[in-house]
């Protein structure tokens, strides 16, 4: 295991360094590699790369956006086994993707990043891991936003004598066979763990607060013929992604991003689905969502209703008061008896730039910047912070449609900067009048926002209700603000 980059690449500072070894970080260091921008590393906090995909191996977990679409323009694969890839696919999808582009030399893994200073006159940033110092000119991060594990402020939560882990910290050494497991949240992950718990459980227990608006999936095997046809004829799966995106991004074009008229059609189509699945009335009211669709992640899913029909399993929507040795309390004060509790609720989203130190020009560190509110230029740069780049920053999550189409175009723009710093230029800070232009954009566009105007609480919304997660447009859109930088935006020094 290597403790130190410098020693190994000589005195000279790094041109890059990448922070994270998932979808982002890779795609970063692939483009950095093809563009001859070295020397170059990788940091990883994780013993493997692969990201949110090496994190998140809870039973059933898959892609909610098709395979041919959730996957690198420039990093093809024409085998998907399903419309909708499982876990385990796409993690050897990212570790073949490394591994032909010849990026495992460069990847340090068992790295975590704690934070980086800039050195004003060395025109460097100094970097500090959990293995020691590095020193690059240029930092990009590709962190995400859903790594950090978010657990509900529970009293008692500790006290619980049995196993208990999170979604993305999956215990695989208990055995659930048989067992009375609780469950908590209904969200993209719950969804698609919930089915899978039901098979094996003796009992299961669904803690809902909010009912997700949930549309067909239609999920399944892509033939033998169709893999052969888009491994010979590249252009043919060129089409299909093609196809893939222009459904998805039609959501957008259509108002998906704002109440309309769309909104209530797309809501009965959704109550039409529920109803079919669920007959019950009583269990569908229970499932009905009160506020608008699109205001929360539409999901995805065939045999979610299906599976809370099942006889072993209960959907409680009480609330969950507290948890206890042997279980968790509603509000109602009944009492759940139970042997293991699954949290499936969802990522502390700020708490990627929250917990780390990066302090910039003149000693302003990103925390202060980001007093009122998380925010970057085009999502990728922050004024203060010189040869700083964030991948899958602040406003540029996507609810309707593949974010890694967004990474893609981050990639790019972050690209140019590092080629205009490889032709001589030492610093390239955004102007804050760019990005204060830059967000007001963003801000008017939000306001009356499905996110804000629909009637939800989600984890897009910060404490004081701003939304600082989600790209409020079509990607093309995104394409067209971001994938090349404009200079003019820039200081170059
Ligand atoms: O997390 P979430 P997630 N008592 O925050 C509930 C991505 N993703 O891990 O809605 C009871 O969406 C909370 O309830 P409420 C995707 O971007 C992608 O499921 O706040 N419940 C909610 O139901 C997604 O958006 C894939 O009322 C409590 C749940 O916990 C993001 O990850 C797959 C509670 C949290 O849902 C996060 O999804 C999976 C409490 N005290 C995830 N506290 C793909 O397929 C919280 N909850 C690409």
């Amino acid at each position: 295991m290597i403790t130190d980059v410098p020693n190994e690449t000589g005195p000279e500072p790094l041109a890059v360094l990448i922070v994270g070894a998932g979808f982002s970080g890779l795609a970063m260091a692939i483009r950095c590699k093809q563009a001859g921008i070295a020397p170059l590393r990788v940091i990883e906090k994780a013993d493997s790369l692969g990201g949110t995909w090496h994190d998140n191996t809870y039973p059933g977990a898959a892609c909610d956006v098709p395979s041919h679409l959730y996957s690198l323009s420039f990093a093809p694969k024409a085998d998907w086994s399903r419309m909708y890839a499982p876990q385990p696919e796409i993690l050897a999808y990212l570790r073949e993707t490394a591994e032909r582009h010849g990026l495992m030399p460069l990847i340090r893994l068992g790295t975590s990043f704690q934070g980086a200073t800039w050195d004003e006159a060395g025109g460097v940033w100094r970097v500090a891991t959990d293995r020691g110092p590095i020193t690059a000119r240029s930092i990009v991060s590709g962190m995400g936003g859903l790594h950090h594990p978010a657990y509900p402020d529970l009293p008692g939560r500790d006290s619980f004598a049995g196993p208990a882990f999170h979604t993305a910290t999956w215990d695989h050494a208990v055995d659930l066979t048989g067992k009375r497991i609780g469950v908590i949240g209904t969200g993209a992950s719950a969804i698609q763990v919930v089915p899978e718990l039901a098979k094996v459980a003796g009992h299961l227990t669904l803690f809902q607060r909010t009912p997700p608006w949930i549309m067909p999936k239609n999920d399944h095997a892509i033939a033998e013929r169709a893999k052969t046809r888009y491994r010979r004829l590249p252009l043919i799966r060129r089409l299909e992604r093609a196809r893939l995106f222009w459904l998805h991004e039609v959501r957008a074009l259509l108002g998906f991003t704002k109440v309309s008229k769309l909104t209530g059609q797309a809501e009965a189509l959704a109550r039409r689905h529920l109803a079919k699945a669920v007959p019950d009335k009583a269990l569908r009211a229970k499932l009905t969502p009160n506020y608008r669709l699109g205001c929360k992640r539409v999901l995805i899913s065939d045999d979610y209703y299906p599976a809370l029909q099942r006889p072993n399993v209960t959907l409680e929507t009480g609330g969950v008061a507290r948890v206890t040795p042997t279980g968790l309390v509603t509000q109602d004060g009944q009492a759940h008896d139970l042997d293991v509790i699954v949290y499936a609720t969802g990522f502390d989203v700020t708490a990627t730039f929250t917990r780390m130190t990066l302090v910039g020009r003149s000693g302003l560190t990103l925390k202060q910047a980001w007093s009122g509110g998380m925010g970057a230029y085009q999502g990728i740069t922050v004024a203060g912070f010189p040869n700083y780049f964030m991948l899958l920053g602040p406003n540029t999550g996507l609810g309707h449609n593949s974010v890694v189409a967004m990474i893609e175009v981050q990639v790019q723009h972050v690209l140019d900067c590092l080629k205009a710093l490889r032709r001589g230029t030492r610093v390239i800070e955004v102007r804050p009048e760019a990005q204060a232009r830059f967000l007001d954009r963003i801000r008017t566009r939000l306001a009356d926002s499905i996110w804000q105007a629909g009637g939800c609480r989600s984890w897009y919304l910060d404490a004081e209700g701003r939304n600082a997660t989600l790209w409020p447009d079509s990607v093309m859109a995104y394409r067209r603000s971001a994938r090349r930088a404009r200079m003019a935006d820039y200081r170059l020094g």
